[in-house]
């Protein structure tokens, strides 16, 4: 790889691979068929999980990554979810910065669904640069760095967007609608669905892990993937990059007009595959007016 990023890139991906090393020996079963793993359940608020998988998982990555970097800054879904100066929807600082996802679908992960990812990114200069998204069951590794001139590979195979899909009518589509119960977001996302629904969607489907709906992006496995409401950065900053070099792009959802996703603390919006769907996706659902 010519990346200027490839040490970044070769220890995410030493990462993803041990930390699904342990994300697997937490999962009592081997072939999805009994329901429920090992590890221990906790809430995080509302319907919100997170088990002992979670924070040990992390524990391991921070502790590779400090090991190469001792200066770089992580940001861990489990352990410092807060921004340097507090505030939510704060961009990121210009510095290094890892952005790290230990289990990125945890619920999924607590009731052996197996859209279950380990997601490491890297920031420098407020960009995600390198993206790694692991999926321990299935056995995928998504990765990509900026500059390495390969693209986004599978498994060390270059994979592509799905570029036959123009429009909603021949998009497959992956939706989360998150943790958020109140009513207003509830109605809101469902009004959405019928939206694209009546627009005449080929397909729709929700996955519950936002890192393995933009690998599958990056891969052309599903058209498009829209999220109001996604729980913060550490979600999709490895998958931004891994959809950008696979030739897609990665919208703020809450913007009109095709504003790239940035970088920021807290709930996000996004709606990430090809230009062309993205656009008529973004159309059809409209802005959402439920404020994260
Ligand atoms: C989850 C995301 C999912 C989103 C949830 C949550 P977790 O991550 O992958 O897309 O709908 O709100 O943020 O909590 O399973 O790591």
């Amino acid at each position: 790889s010519q990346s200027p990023y490839r040490t970044e890139l070769e220890l995410a991906k030493a990462a993803a691979l041990k930390a699904g090393e342990i994300v697997r020996s937490y999962s009592s079963n081997s072939n999805y068929g009994r329901s429920n793993n090992s590890a221990t359940v906790s809430v995080k608020s509302g319907v919100d999980l997170v088990t002992e998988a979670d924070t040990h998982v992390e524990r391991i990555i921070t502790q590779m990554i400090k090991e190469v970097f001792p200066e770089d800054v992580i940001v861990g879904e489990e352990d410092q979810a807060e921004s340097p100066n507090g505030g939510q929807g704060d961009l990121f600082p210009a510095g290094r910065i890892w952005c790290v996802d230990p289990i990125d679908g945890t619920t999924n992960f607590v009731h052996n669904y197996p859209f279950v990812a380990v997601s490491i990114g890297f920031i420098h200069g407020s960009i995600p640069r390198v993206g790694v998204v692991y999926n321990p069951f299935t056995d995928s590794l998504y990765e990509a760095a900026e500059g390495s001139g390969t693209g986004t590979l599978l498994n060390g195979r270059p994979v592509r967007i799905d570029n036959v899909a123009t429009s909603i009518k021949d998009c497959l589509l992956v939706n989360n609608i998150g943790h958020c119960r109140y009513n207003e977001f509830v109605d809101e996302s469902t009004e959405r669905i019928n939206k694209w629904l009546r627009a005449g969607l080929r397909g729709y489907r929700a996955s519950g892990s936002a890192a393995q709906n933009l690998a599958h992006v990056a891969s052309g496995q599903v058209s498009c993937y829209y999220e109001h409401g996604y729980g913060g950065p550490w979600d999709v900053c490895a998958g931004m990059v891994l959809v950008r070099e696979a030739g897609g792009v990665v919208w703020d959802a809450r913007e009109e007009g095709g504003v790239e996703l940035q970088m920021r603390f807290g709930k996000g919006s996004v709606c990430a595959g090809g230009k062309k769907v993205v656009e008529d996706i973004l159309r059809c659902a409209g802005r959402p007016s439920f404020s994260l």
